[in-house]
């Protein structure tokens, strides 16, 4: 049984972590499964002392999952187009305007019209001293697994904004990307002016970003230049961005408010299983791992509770909050990082990393986390194998925000029968 897939790569990554910590348990000898998650073939989980040192986390940027719109799409046009509708470094260009509806005051707007809008060169003489680099994973609210996990460098959307000195009257920054002309086919999204001009503590500052894992960015990640917004699903990194648009209006007209999303809502702390046994021969551990995306509350605890199928659980507990969880282990950094540097090292200057490329803490928010456990003494029978996240607050997934609207994050749960 097949119940979702995340992508081969964030796959590999994720095997190469956990060995190591399965083979620091002791359990050496190679595991042959069902795994649940991959195929219906069997898995033979066969340590390699090459492989364990070959940790990998960055996704790479042709690995990830895709989420886009457009017909057609503007990477997929040939690079004579792409040069003509500014989807190439050497043509591309922002419009930070106000909006002629409103009575936003700005002095010196940057557009196409006027021939003065942003270009990639100014970008990248204010990246000299502006550029920024982070690590976040790139997550829909409408799916309940991430879409990779990347390394993003750009420049503060604030010091774009400020090159066009605005004056009054702005309470909103809308912005969206190239969409062929075509009202129905653009895509926007929108943050209160307040949080591009500064940073909560702890948080990184929304930017436009030009590199992904240390490469430029292609146009199917949403390059020459996409927006990235740290601590935000999906929807509010716009892809292929041409216009900033800052307005007098206290409300959000995202795209994405179209679809009865929760357009304020920061991402959520989950866990889910990256592979378990489905069938598995009583007597020995049960080695189980899995991944936990952190959200805005952090990451205290990944829990997993194996119980029989026959369990008949009070309804007025949905979320099993009284059930004898067992304690998983969170992995540590890796050391190779893996994506598409090459070396496995992080370049110098990655926000809450220090000189050597190690964490400052971990886990680390807005990122993911690699999580391993082990079971013992489980007696013959069918189970359901249920795993959840503890918050910094110690708030126990689903909770404090349970609604999907917001970010999928309900218990992930996974079969598994043990025989004699
Ligand atoms: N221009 C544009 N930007 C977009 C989208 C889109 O359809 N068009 N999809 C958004 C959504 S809903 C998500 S979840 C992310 C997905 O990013 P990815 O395709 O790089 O994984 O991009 C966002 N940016
Ligand atoms: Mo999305």
């Amino acid at each position: 049984m097949k119940k979702f897939s995340i992508s081969t790569e964030l796959y590999e990554q994720h095997r190469q972590l956990t060995r190591r910590y399965f083979r620091k348990l002791g359990i050496t000898s190679p595991f042959i499964f069902n795994s649940t998650r991959l195929d219906d073939n069997e898995v033979t989980w066969n340590p390699n002392e090459d492989q364990i040192e070959e940790t990998e986390y960055l996704t790479p940027a042709d690995e990830f999952e895709t989420i886009e719109r457009g017909n057609p799409l503007p990477y997929k046009s040939p690079r004579e187009k792409r040069l003509e509708i500014g989807m190439e470094r050497e043509t591309w260009k922002l419009n930070v305007v106000p909006d002629p509806e409103s009575n936003s005051e700005i002095e010196n707007l940057l557009s196409r019209a006027n021939n003065n809008a942003l270009d990639f060169k100014t970008l990248m003489s204010l990246a000299e001293n502006k550029s920024v680099k982070f690590m976040k994973v790139m997550t829909c609210n409408n799916l309940s697994t991430p879409l990779g996990m990347g390394l993003w460098e750009g420049v503060p959307l604030r010091d774009v904004i400020w090159l066009a000195k605005p004056k009054e009257n702005i309470r909103r920054v809308f912005y969206y990307g190239h969409h062929n002309n075509d009202p129905k086919q653009m895509f926007r999204s929108s943050l209160p002016i307040g949080r591009v001009l500064e940073d909560p503590p702890g948080d990184h500052p929304v930017i436009l970003c030009y590199k992904l894992n240390n490469q430029w960015l292609s146009g199917e990640r949403g390059g020459p230049v996409r927006m990235i917004v740290p601590e935000a699903y999906g929807f509010k990194s716009v892809k292929w961005l041409k216009s900033v648009v800052l307005r007098n209006e206290p409300a959000a007209n995202d795209t994405y408010a179209d679809g009865n999303n929760d357009i304020d809502s920061w991402i959520k702390s989950m866990s889910l299983f990256v592979e378990t046994p489905t069938r598995i021969k009583s007597g020995q551990p049960i080695p189980i791992t899995g991944m936990a995306q952190v959200g805005v509350s952090g990451l205290s605890k990944v829990q997993v509770w194996i119980s029989p199928v026959d369990n008949k659980w009070p309804k007025e507990d949905p979320y099993f909050t009284k059930a004898p969880w067992k304690e998983a282990s969170i992995l540590p950094p890796p050391k190779k990082w893996g994506g598409e540097l090459s070396s496995g090292k992080l370049p110098q200057g990655v926000r809450f990393f220090d000189k050597d490329g190690i964490p400052k803490h971990w886990p680390m928010r807005y990122t993911i986390s690699h999580w391993a456990a082990s079971l013992n003494n489980i007696k013959k029978g069918k189970y359901n194998l249920y795993c959840r996240t503890i918050d910094n607050n110690g708030i126990a997934q689903p909770m404090p925000r349970p609604f999907k609207k917001s970010g999928r994050n309900s218990i992930d749960v996974c079969p598994i029968e043990v025989y004699s």
